[in-house]
């Protein structure tokens, strides 16, 4: 009988943990990075290509941010935009080949960040785009970015700035 009142209240115990991770999604963000980048250098993103037509980019030239988006609540819950001081625009892109070709593209309805799961961004596919460049971004810097999420509110971080 002794036994069965302890095996009970573990039952208990299990059931109330898991019970609140299931409300809300808990985000942290790992390991944020910022490509290093020239504002007027074409060199530095030469190559990337396919980016919607040239026309459409701001003449402060480009560059991304990368980092792993953790969530360990029991909801999921999804990257809905990005904003820094050091760009001009920023958007949410993923890279796909299409008839071998590398493209980026935004991302439609942002990025979900799966219930107890995370979801990379790296180079050659998802990724934080900085259009517009207001400076150059040069290695050993820092980069503030805050991410915005659709449940989890916004999310501040300070990227340092590498060679990729
Ligand atoms: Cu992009």
């Amino acid at each position: 009988m002794r036994v069965m009142n302890v095996l009970v209240l573990i039952l208990a115990s299990v059931a109330l943990l898991a019970g609140c991770g299931a409300s809300a999604p808990q985000i942290s963000v790992n390991e944020p990075w910022v490509r290093a980048a020239k504002m007027t250098g074409m060199d530095a993103q030469g190559g990337m290509g396919g980016h919607g037509g040239t026309d459409m980019a701001p003449a402060g030239g480009t560059s991304a941010a990368y980092m792993v988006l953790v969530n360990r609540g029991g909801a999921g819950d999804r990257l809905v935009s990005a904003s820094t001081d050091v760009a001009e625009v920023v958007e949410l892109h993923e890279t796909k080949m299409v008839d071998n070709v590398m493209k980026m593209e935004p991302v439609a309805g942002g990025i979900p960040v799966p219930a107890n799961g995370q979801v990379e961004l790296k180079p050659g596919g998802l990724h934080v785009m900085l259009i517009g460049l207001k400076r150059d971004l040069a290695a050993g810097e820092t980069v503030r970015l805050t991410l915005k999420f659709e449940r989890a509110g916004e999310v501040t971080v300070d990227a340092p700035v590498r060679m990729p």
